[in-house]
């Protein structure tokens, strides 16, 4: 299967291409991104010796860019991963949001259309949904919940899945859409909760949580991530969405003290800041239909998974390091 892994430098799209090398190892791999600040060059350098991965720099709101690497390539299933993901960026500065999570989507379905691809797969996100109250724990995201959204993060998203389902319709597009929960594990950017506090943790400063801190998140270990959108791909329907994850809700605060339990640090490290703006209050999906239809249940629980992420980057330091002193920009790929 010749496969375009697009956002392939970011947390799970590095992630997705590593487990793809690794469980389908007779696929040909091509990984486009555009190198934005969230896209890490670091996170792939040392695939480039492996025939069966390559990579091109390439923005998903270029056109004429993407329709040539069709028009070159033909890829026979395409997975896009590529996004501004920031909740906290897209209410600082939208635009973008909208250019690549809309726009950019919309270049990819057309290319996949006009090139007759097999399968366009669009990861999506939980926050389609909104958020659930606090005190309802008996409520779940299920795909039939509204679409709901809070920010322009989420909101972009949104629009992209009825974009991808447009596609369905209208064109018959072999489209699916996976929405998962927070993912969690190695090369999540620290600009993201768990990373960020890490990080913070190692440098003993002060870690700061969004208002009360009671927020909940309903974390999956990113490798189990690449494991759904693979049997997605796989045995999928056409046309269908499929909600993904593991039943592991924490709050904001359990999630922080377990980090700095972990490390062996003092929980005056905690610092409450002022909250997000529209901050939504607790995410839960019900991974029912993804388990019957297509037998995918999580494999590592939270607490393995936040060791094992813990460990990584204690481990490797340079490759944080590098994301704080800026020098991760100038890897870059070979010509
Ligand atoms: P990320 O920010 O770590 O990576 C995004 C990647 O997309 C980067 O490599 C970036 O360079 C690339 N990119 C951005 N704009 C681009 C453009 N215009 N053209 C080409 N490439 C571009 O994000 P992530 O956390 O890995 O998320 C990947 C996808 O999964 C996103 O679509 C996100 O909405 C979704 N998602 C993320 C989570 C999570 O917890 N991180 C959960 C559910 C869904
Ligand atoms: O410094 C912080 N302090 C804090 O309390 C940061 C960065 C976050 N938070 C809170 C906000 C959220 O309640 O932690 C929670 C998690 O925040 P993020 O890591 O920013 O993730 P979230 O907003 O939940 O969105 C993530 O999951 C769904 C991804 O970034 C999205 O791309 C994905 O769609």
């Amino acid at each position: 299967m010749k496969l375009l892994v697009t956002g392939g430098a970011g947390f799970i799209g590095s992630n997705f291409v590593r487990y793809m090398l690794d469980a389908a190892p007779e696929d040909d791999i091509l990984c486009a991104d555009a190198l934005t600040y969230a896209g890490n060059y670091e996170s792939l350098v040392d695939l480039e010796a492996n025939p069966k991965f390559r990579f091109r720099e390439l923005d998903i709101r270029d056109k004429n860019g993407v329709d040539a690497l069709f028009a070159a390539e033909r890829p026979e299933v395409v997975v896009n991963f590529a996004a501004e993901s920031h909740v906290d960026r897209s209410i600082e500065s939208p635009d973008v949001f909208l250019e690549t999570n809309v726009m950019g989507t919309s270049v990819l379905l057309e290319a996949a259309r006009r090139y007759g691809a097999e399968r366009y797969h669009q990861v999506s996100t939980d926050e389609v949904y909104g958020d659930l109250p606090l005190d309802r724990p008996d409520l779940f995201f299920t795909e039939e919940t509204p679409l709901h959204t809070s920010s322009p993060y989420s909101a972009s998203k949104a629009a992209a899945d009825l974009l991808v389902l447009a596609y369905h319709r209208t064109y018959d597009l072999p489209v699916t859409i996976s929405r998962c929960s927070n993912n969690y594990g190695p090369y999540h950017f620290p600009e993201k909760l768990i990373p960020l506090m890490i990080v913070k943790a190692l440098h003993d400063e002060k870690l700061p949580v969004y208002g009360d801190g009671r927020n909940v998140r309903d974390w999956l270990f990113v490798r189990d991530h690449c494991r759904a959108v693979h049997s997605i791909l796989a045995d999928g329907k056409a046309g269908e969405v499929y909600n993904v994850g593991g039943h592991n809700e924490k709050t904001n605060l359990e999630v922080v003290k377990t980090i700095l339990s972990a490390l062996g640090k003092s929980e005056e490290l905690i610092e409450f800041v002022e909250d997000r703006k529209g901050h939504d209050r607790r995410y839960a999906i019900d991974p029912t239909k993804i388990r019957r239809e297509l037998g995918w249940e999580p494999q590592v629980r939270f607490a393995d998974g936040i060791g094992k992420t813990i460990d990584w980057y204690v481990k490797n330091h340079t490759w944080w390091e590098h994301i704080l002193d800026g020098s991760y920009a100038s890897v870059r790929p070979k010509k």
